[in-house]
C-alpha cells in the first residue's frame, strides 16, 4: 500500500539558521544593486513600517523601536520593508546589524506580502546588547516584484528595545555551502556495545585496500587490533567506506577508541547495562507530551508548565470542542491525549500505532514494567506507569468516537487540532487557535478498534470497568468501520495539522481483527484474519511499517500473542521470514543499517527501529542469536555509526541530536526553555527534505545526509510519540539481559454449562532456575469471574 505524502506541513513555518550553520556570506565584488531603500536610516524611517503597537524612530543613526510585551506570537509586532523585487533562481545576500536590550531571539524574513505568507528567507538571530552584524544567503524560488523583508519581533512576556542598521539585500551572491561538522572519520555507536554484542564500526576512507585499525582503552593503551574490510561506495552516503570489526573483544570497560588511517573515534563504553536507562527515558517522554494536564515540575525538573488545551484562555479547547464548518452540529470533550509531535495536534491514526506500540513493549515483557518506574503523577497508584501513560492516550481515543444518535455513530473522528498553523515556540497553554474536529475515517475507526481490543485484555487484571468499556468501543468501532469501509480522510486537509490520510486501509482492518481476534477468541475476528490478503502475503515492506502501513502490526501480534489460529506456526514463520529479509538487507550495508532504498523516508530513524523490531521478533520466537545482534547492530546507526556521525537520540552520545522540532522544547529559539528530554528521538534523514531550511542547506544531499539538527527543519528533525514509541521497544528488547524466569502456562477448557465451564490451568517452569513466590494472575475481559478453585 502506498502512503500519501503529499500534503505539505506548513507554509507558514519558520525557519532558523543555527550559529553553527550560519556561514558568513561572501562579499562578492560582482553582487547586484541594493535592493533595500533607506537601510542605513540616514534619511528617517521611511519606507519602513510598523504594527501599530510599536514607534519606530531614529537614535543615534540607527532605527530602533520599544517592543511591547505580553504578545503571544512573533508576529504580533512587525517591522518591515515591502516591494523588493526577487528573481526566481538569483542568490541573495540578506545582510544587517543589530541589538536587543535586553538579548532576545528575533525572526528575520524574506516572504510574500499576503496569505499564506510564503517565507523565501527566515533566520532566527540571536540578537545580543552590544549587537552583531548578521549575514545570510538564499535562494529566491520564485520571481516576485514586491517580496516584503520583516522582523517579527513579537511573542515577549516583557518589553524590549530592538535597533537596526545596515540592512542590505544584494542579488549575485554566491550560494551557501553547508558543510556539516561530521568529526573523526571513524563511525562507531557512541553509546558503547554490550560485551557479548557484535561490535562494528565504518571508516570513512580514500583508500580501497585494507588498513590496521586498534582498539585502544581509557588509557590510551592498544588492546585489540586487526584489518579494516574495504566496502567500496555506499550508496547511501555516496562515501568509500571499510567495515571494522572487533567483535572478539569483550572486556568492559569506559573510555575506548578506535583508531585508523590516522582517525581516532570518538569515545565509547563497553558495559551490559548499557540500554538500562533507555526504555524509560523513551518512556518518560509521553508525561512531558502530554496535553490536558499540568506537567509537575518536581516530576520533570525543568519541563514543568501548565495544562495545555483545557478551556482556559488564550486556549480554545478542547473541552468542547465543535467539527470544521458543516461536519457535524455536535461538540466533543476530547481534552487530554498525547500532543503529536512539536505541533498541538492529535491524530487519532497515529495515535493508534504509538498506543498500540507502548503496550506492545508492556505485552511482550510485562514483568520489566512495574508500578513507579517513570516518575509520573499516577505513579505509586499500584498498576505499570507503562499502562498508565498509555491510557493518557487511550482515553483520549475513546473520546474521539462519534456519539450514539450522530451520523458515523461509532466511528472514530481522524483528527482534532488548530485552525491555522502557529509559529514556533509556543507553549500548549497559549495556543490561541480555534480547535477543530475533522470528519470520522476508517482509518482512525480501526486504529480505535485495533487499540481498545488490545487495551481490553491488558487492562483486565487491573481495571476491569476500564478493559470493559474499550472492548465494547472496539465492537462499536469495529461494526462502524465495517459499514463505513472507504470513508477516507482527505489528503488536501493538512492545514493546521499534519492530513495523516491513507487511500488503502485494508492493512487497518486486517490489524483491528486481529486484535479483536487475541482479545475476544471469537469467530467474526478469526474468519477476517483468515481471510485478509495481508494475513498470507509479503508484508515486509523495505522501508519498513509505519503509521499508514500497520499489517505488520497484526502479523506482529498474532505470530508473538498466545492464540488459536490454525495456521499459527506459518504465521510466526513468516515473523522470521521478514527478518531474514532484514538482516540481508542489513549484511549488506557497509553502516549495518536494516533499510537501504534508494532515497530515505520522512521519519526514516523509525522505520529503520521498526525493521529491527521484526528481527528482535524474530529472536523471541526463534532464540536465535544471530537476530538479537542484528538488533544491536542496528542500534549502532541510531547511536552514531553513520555518516553524519551523531547520535539521533537527545542525551545519548558525545554529539546527539537536541533541536528537534518542537513548540514548546525550543531552546534554540528562545533560551528560557528547555531542548527535548533524554531520550527524544530524531526523525531523522529525510530525502524529500520538505522544510525551507534543509531545502537551502541539503539540496542535492545523499540519504545520510539529509538531516540538519534545527528547530525549524521539520522535515527531518522533529519528535513525534509515533517515533519514540518504537524507541521504547527496542531499548526494552535491548535492555533485556533474558533473565526472565520463563514458564508456560496452558489453558484447557472441560466442561461447559449455562453460564459457566470448567477450566484446567497448568504451569510449567521452563526456565534454568527455581521460581520463588510466583502468582497467577486471571482475568476475563468480559467480566466473568472465577468461581472455585481446587487442585
Ligand atoms: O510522519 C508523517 C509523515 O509520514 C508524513 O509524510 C508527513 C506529511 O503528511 O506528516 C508526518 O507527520 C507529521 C504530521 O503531519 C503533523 N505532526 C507532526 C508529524 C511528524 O512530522
Amino acid at each position: 500500500m502506498t502512503r500519501c505524502r503529499a500534503a505539505l506541513l506548513a507554509l507558514l513555518t519558520m525557519v532558523a539558521l543555527s550559529p553553527a550553520t550560519a556561514t558568513a556570506a561572501q562579499a562578492a565584488a560582482d553582487e547586484g544593486p541594493e535592493q533595500i531603500v533607506n537601510g542605513t536610516f540616514d534619511s528617517g524611517t521611511a519606507p519602513w513600517w510598523a504594527t501599530a503597537n510599536t514607534t519606530l524612530t531614529v537614535d543615534e543613526g540607527r532605527l530602533c523601536a520599544d517592543i511591547p510585551g505580553g504578545t503571544a506570537n512573533p508576529w504580533d509586532v512587525i517591522i518591515g520593508q515591502n516591494d523588493l523585487p526577487l528573481v526566481a533562481g538569483e542568490t541573495y545576500a540578506y545582510r544587517f546589524f543589530a541589538t536587543a536590550t535586553p538579548a532576545k531571539i528575533g525572526r528575520a524574513l524574506i516572504q510574500l506580502p499576503v496569505d499564506p505568507w510564503t517565507q523565501y528567507f527566515a533566520a532566527n538571530p540571536e540578537l545580543s546588547v552590544s549587537g552583531n552584524s548578521y549575514s545570510y544567503t538564499f535562494t529566491a524560488p520564485v520571481s516576485l516584484p514586491n517580496a516584503q523583508a520583516v522582523f517579527q519581533l513579537g511573542g515577549s512576556a516583557e518589553p524590549w528595545r530592538f535597533c537596526m542598521d545596515d540592512v542590505s539585500l544584494k542579488g549575485g551572491a554566491e550560494p551557501e555551502e553547508y558543510e556539516p561538522d561530521t568529526g573523526p572519520r571513524v563511525r562507531v555507536n557512541m553509546v558503547g556495545y554490550l560485551p557479548t554484542g557484535p561490535k562494528r564500526a565504518t571508516l570513512v576512507t580514500d583508500a580501497t585496500e585494507p588498513l590496521a585499525w586498534e582498539l585502544k582503552d581509557a588509557g590510551k593503551e592498544t588492546v585489540a587490533s586487526g584489518q579494516t574490510v574495504p566496502r567500496g561506495v555506499d550508496d547511501s552516503s555516496g562515501q568509500n567506506v571499510h567495515t571494522l570489526d572487533f567483535g572478539g573483544f569483550r572486556e568492559p570497560g569506559e573510555g575506548y577508541t578506535l583508531t585508523a588511517d590516522g582517525e581516532t573515534s570518538r569515545p565509547f563504553d563497553i558495559a551490559a547495562d548499557l540500554y538500562d536507562r533507555l526504555p524509560a527515558d523513551a518512556l518518560k517522554f509521553y508525561y512531558t507530551q502530554r496535553s490536558g494536564i499540568e506537567i509537575r515540575d518536581d516530576l520533570r525538573p525543568g519541563y514543568g508548565r501548565p495544562a495545555g488545551h483545557v478551556g482556559v484562555a488564550p486556549n480554545q479547547g478542547d473541552v468542547d470542542v465543535p467539527c470544521q464548518p458543516g461536519v457535524c452540529d455536535y461538540t466533543l470533550n476530547v481534552k487530554g491525549g498525547w500532543y503529536d509531535a512539536g505541533d498541538h495536534g492529535k491524530y487519532v491514526v497515529n495515535g493508534g500505532i504509538s498506543v498500540h506500540q507502548l503496550m506492545a513493549t508492556y505485552e511482550r515483557d510485562k514483568a520489566a514494567f512495574t508500578d513507579g518506574r517513570l516518575d509520573i503523577p499516577e505513579s505509586g497508584n499500584g498498576r505499570p506507569d507503562i499502562l498508565d501513560e498509555a491510557r493518557w492516550e487511550q482515553e483520549f481515543l475513546l473520546s474521539m468516537q462519534v456519539p450514539d444518535g450522530e451520523p458515523f455513530a461509532g466511528m472514530a473522528h481522524h483528527k482534532i487540532h488548530d485552525r491555522n498553523w502557529t509559529g514556533l515556540p509556543l507553549m500548549p497553554h497559549l495556543d490561541p487557535q480555534p480547535r477543530e474536529l475533522h470528519p470520522p475515517s476508517t482509518a482512525a475507526t480501526l486504529n480505535l478498534a485495533a487499540t481498545a481490543a488490545q487495551a481490553a485484555r491488558l487492562y483486565a487484571p487491573y481495571d476491569a470497568e476500564f478493559a470493559a468499556t474499550n472492548l465494547k468501543a472496539a465492537r462499536k468501532a469495529w461494526a462502524a468501520a465495517r459499514a463505513n469501509p472507504e470513508k477516507y480522510a482527505d489528503p488536501a486537509d493538512g492545514v493546521g495539522g499534519g492530513a495523516y490520510s491513507d487511500p488503502d486501509v485494508s492493512d487497518e482492518f486486517y490489524w483491528a481483527a486481529a486484535e479483536l481476534y487475541l482479545t475476544t477468541g471469537e469467530k467474526e475476528f478469526r474468519d477476517f484474519v483468515l481471510a485478509s490478503p495481508h494475513h498470507t502475503g509479503d508484508v515486509w515492506r523495505e522501508r519498513g511499517f509505519d503509521w499508514g502501513n500497520v499489517a505488520q502490526l497484526g502479523r506482529l501480534e498474532l505470530a508473538t500473542v498466545p492464540n488459536a489460529l490454525p495456521d499459527r506456526e506459518r504465521v510466526r514463520q513468516s515473523v522470521v521470514e521478514g527478518a531474514e529479509k532484514y538482516l540481508a538487507i542489513q549484511r549488506a550495508h557497509p553502516y549495518g543499517i536494516p533499510y537501504d532504498p534508494p532515497d530515505f523516508d520522512w521519519g526514516s530513524n523509525h522505520l529503520i527501529i521498526n525493521n529491527a523490531i521484526v528481527m528482535a521478533t524474530a529472536f523471541d520466537l526463534t532464540g536465535q542469536e544471530k537476530y538479537r545482534e542484528a538488533v544491536r547492530e542496528a542500534m549502532d546507526y541510531v547511536l552514531g555509526r553513520n555518516a553524519l556521525n551523531q547520535s539521533y537520540v537527545t542525551g545519548y552520545g558525545e554529539v546527539a541530536s537536541k533541536n528537534q522540532h518542537s513548540r514548546w522544547y525550543a531552546r534554540q529559539l528562545d533560551p528560557e526553555l528547555p531542548n527535548p528530554p533524554r531520550g527524544t528521538l530524531a526523525g531523522g534523514p529525510n530525502s524529500a527534505i520538505q522544510d525551507p531550511v534543509a531545502q537551502r542547506l541539503l539540496r542535492g544531499c545523499e540519504p545520510q545526509f539529509c538531516y540538519i539538527d534545527d528547530i525549524e527543519s521539520w522535515a527531518t528533525n522533529e519528535l513525534t510519540i509515533n517515533w519514540n514509541a518504537p524507541l521504547a521497544w527496542i531499548s526494552a528488547f535491548l535492555a533485556d539481559r533474558g533473565e526472565r524466569a520463563d514458564c508456560r502456562v496452558r489453558y484447557s477448557a472441560h466442561g461447559a454449562w449455562p453460564g459457566g465451564f470448567t477450566a484446567q490451568v497448568t504451569i510449567e517452569n521452563t526456565g534454568g532456575k527455581t521460581l520463588e513466590g510466583w502468582s497467577l494472575r486471571w482475568s476475563f475481559p468480559s467480566g466473568q469471574r472465577a468461581g472455585h478453585a481446587w487442585g
